[in-house]
């Protein structure tokens, strides 16, 4: 069905063109293909001081790397994984190393030299002793003119701290981990099979379990004590129920805790089973209380499997009964009756009416926007996801435990293909991700992964109607959207940059996906969620997105002028005292003034501003964050498992712009919540922010109650996180008038289209304005 979505499309587009015709207007061009930038297209291109690296950048980095005798590396995907394994040395991932701020913009705007193209290496060193985590930097070199060099190893801080290494445990998620996992389970293959067939109606897991099989998943990893310095919560569920990816949300009640003692794979093991709201320290312990029916464990059990119809709670089949829309599929589409409007360069640069930016991706972070000019001025040098939080609540083993930092586990590589037509519209381009993640040996290409289309909001950006005056004048809406959609296990985050045609700048994170979910008990309807199907349950937790947005209004010199919003008193004209709306504007001379969390009670409007830039009113020039659903961290005050979570400490801050403090949160932040290598908080440390180069950085959440409605996914409706970057004072007027399209119509001149509108060729047919009185006037 889904297929047939384009060829429909066409045709609708076929009968626009024969309307278009009939008016003598120009063809409108049938829906567009998307228009793929090849890999080969990518490395022919021009490298720009923006430009992640290429296809063949990796390869050339990788193949250094492992050719560097002092740094003993192999390459883990040719490599037979044994128990020793964790004594190796590998890549876990390779990415662009954007150069020192300073030497960029020196680059772009005053000629000087291209700084060096470096790439930066994320190294698993299991053969040291102890063995560590480290970074190196690469320098490329020959680009542009044939093959790519990688020379110059260069030793370098773990990325926005000060640590040269982190320890071994704290690395990210990767292939040893399986094994040890692996091994914990084999200890009680045997008892643990005993039981599930016992349990779940001679259902089993591993090797002889077809055709009843469990499967497993795994949830986040903690780091316990300084003994178990790695420990992942396991759970169990049904693929046979599932039909497909949907396992998230067919949960057995079964849950374990696999731990292994410092690096010894051999120490893996599961020391925490916990069934159907009980905990049990061995499988022992578990048979012995279901044999002896101890508290009812075994009679009171009923096993979570629905059957038929209601198996397809988890999926996308077509449900029984009359479907809506039936006689008319196809909605509206979009199309560009006169072409595209914004242009998609090499190198991922995007242009559209008066917006530049570059569009780009770190494998752990996620997206970032190099470069976002308006108007040839550079409102932002850099906007960039930051990390993407999902801590959950429940009373059992797993969903307690799971705080799912997801740079951990790679917000950039987890970008995948977008749909046209449905991801994207029709009108969309397209353009291919490459990131090198995870102990690849290779990168990886995600074809189609960003999509820019110009969107028609169909609200006018400026308008008014005057029945009194007889004129109607407006601006119509126009945006452009860059989207990428990163699924992260269960959970699809779709990132989308909005540019306005008045300058407005939006980041929108929209979710989707599958919760994660748990056995449900009654009790839980009270704390933690609703049942989705029968007793299972997804569970409480909250969604926190955090960004990076260095704003450089008319320059790099900028301060924060926060506006704190408040009440004052006047005089009502007749020696009585009324109550005011006012504002008190107060320019942050420290980063610790302009550090805070959102209160209702004291509301707070931030503005980016260049003191000595004013516009022609003498008001300095600025754009305005506003903040979008702001959350806050509720756990008390040095909580161990917060210290990773910095980043949600305050709803706004800003800091001196530090090319060692390039990010929020950290890729080792998930192994170890009580000692992250990077944290917000060591960056608001009281240094002047007056007249500095102004870096903020924002945060947007949500309390995510688990409802009947999430399954079979979370609706992306009513999700939406993020933030705006307003114009505020940076112009003189609505940055929107210079549109061609801005039109006016008057009662004298009511034609279509109106003569006053700049462009006078074929338009839509606006709607004849009559300019009627109404109301109790024209009574
Ligand atoms: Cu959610």
């Amino acid at each position: 069905m889904l297929r047939q979505i384009p060829l429909i499309a066409l045709s609708v587009a076929a009968v626009l063109l024969a309307q278009a015709a009939a008016q003598s207007c120009p063809q409108w061009p049938a829906a567009a293909t998307g228009q793929g930038i090849t890999p080969v297209e990518r490395a022919r291109a021009p490298i720009t001081v923006f430009s992640e690296l290429v296809l063949i950048e990796y390869n050339a980095v990788f193949k250094f790397l492992l050719a560097q005798p002092e740094l003993g590396l192999v390459d883990i995907t040719k490599t037979q994984i044994t128990l020793d394994s964790v004594r190796l040395n590998y890549v876990h991932g390779i990415w662009y190393e954007m150069p020192p701020k300073a030497e960029v913009l020196a680059h772009v705007d005053k000629a000087g030299p291209k700084p060096a193209r470096k790439a930066r290496a994320l190294l698993v060193m299991g053969k040291e002793d102890p063995p560590t985590v480290r970074e190196v930097l690469v320098t490329l070199e020959n680009e542009g003119g044939g093959l790519p060099v990688a020379s110059n190893l260069e030793a370098v801080n773990i990325h926005s701290s000060k640590w040269p290494e982190v320890p071994y445990n704290q690395r990210p998620h990767g292939v040893m981990d399986q094994v040890g996992q692996v091994i914990a389970i084999m200890k009680v293959y045997e008892q643990l099979n005993l039981f599930l067939k016992a349990a779940f109606n001679g259902y089993s897991y591993g090797e002889s379990c077809e055709p009843k099989c469990i499967g497993d998943n795994y949830g986040a990893y903690q780091w316990l004590s300084d003994d178990i310095q790695r420990a992942i919560y396991i759970w169990f569920f049904m693929p046979e129920a599932a039909e497909g990816d949907g396992g998230y949300i067919h949960p057995l009640p079964l849950q374990v805790l696999a731990a292994g003692r410092k690096d010894d794979l051999s120490s893996w093991e599961i020391t925490k089973w916990w069934f159907n709201g009980h905990f049990f320290p061995s499988i022992s312990d578990l048979i012995a209380a279901w044999n002896a029916d101890k508290d009812g464990l075994r009679t009171s059990f009923r096993i979570l499997k629905p059957a038929g119809a209601a198996k397809l709670y988890s999926n996308f089949e077509a449900r029984p009964g009359p479907k809506r829309g039936a006689d008319q599929p196809v909605g509206p589409v979009a199309y560009e009756p006169y072409g595209r409007r914004f242009s998609v360069g090499q190198n991922n640069r995007v242009s559209w009416l008066g917006w530049q930016l570059y569009v780009g991706y770190l494998p752990h972070y996620g997206p970032r926007y190099m470069d976002v000019r308006f108007k040839g001025e550079r409102i932002a040098y850099e906007i960039s996801m930051q990390e993407a939080l999902a801590s959950y609540g429940g009373n059992d083993l797993s969903q307690a435990n799971t705080v799912y930092l997801d740079s951990h586990w790679g917000i950039g590589a987890s970008v995948r293909e977008l749909v046209q037509g449905i991801d994207c519209p029709m009108t969309a381009a397209y353009m291919d991700a490459v990131t090198f993640f995870k102990g690849a040996s290779k990168p990886n290409l995600h074809k189609n992964a960003i999509c820019v289309f110009e969107h028609n909001p169909d609200t006018p950006t400026l308008r008014h109607y005057s029945y009194s005056y007889q004129f109607y004048g407006a601006v119509p809406g126009a945006t452009l959207v860059v989207r990428m959609v990163s699924e992260i296990n269960n959970y699809d985050y779709i990132t989308d940059l909005i540019l306005s045609n008045d300058g407005m700048l939006e980041v929108k994170v929209v979710t989707s996906g599958y919760v994660q979910a748990t056995a449900f008990k009654a009790a839980y309807r009270d704390s933690f969620g609703y049942p989705l199907m029968y007793n299972i349950s997804g569970t409480l937790h909250t969604h926190v997105l955090a960004w990076k947005v260095d704003l450089d209004i008319g320059g790099t010199q900028n301060s924060v002028n926060i506006h704190h919003m408040k009440v004052g008193e006047a005089d009502d004209g007749a020696g009585g005292k009324i109550y005011i709306n006012k504002y008190e504007a107060e320019i942050a001379e420290t980063e610790d003034e302009a550090a805070y969390s959102t209160s209702m009670a004291a509301p707070k409007i931030p503005v980016v501003i260049a003191e000595s830039k004013k516009n022609m009113f003498g008001s300095p020039r600025g754009y305005k964050v506003q903040l979008n659903r702001p959350l806050l961290n509720l756990e008390p005050e040095g909580y161990d498992r917060s210290k990773a979570l910095g980043f949600m400490k305050y709803s706004f801050a800003a800091t001196k712009h530090k090319d060692a403090e390039a990010h929020s949160s950290s890729i080792y932040g998930q192994a170890r919540l009580s000692n992250p290598s990077t944290s917000l908080t060591d960056y608001v440390d009281g240094e002047p922010l007056r007249n500095q180069d102004v870096v903020v950085w924002v945060n947007s959440g949500l309390y995510h109650i688990p409802v009947a409605e999430d399954a079979p996914v979370t609706t992306t409706t009513g999700n939406s996180l993020g933030f705006s970057l307003v114009p505020f004072n940076w112009a003189n007027e609505s940055p929107a008038t210079d549109m061609a399209d801005m039109i006016e119509i008057t009662s004298e001149n009511k034609a279509v289209p109106a003569v006053k509108t700049a462009v006078t060729r074929c338009q839509p047919s606006y709607l004849d304005v009559k300019f009627l009185q109404s109301g109790w006037e024209s009574a």
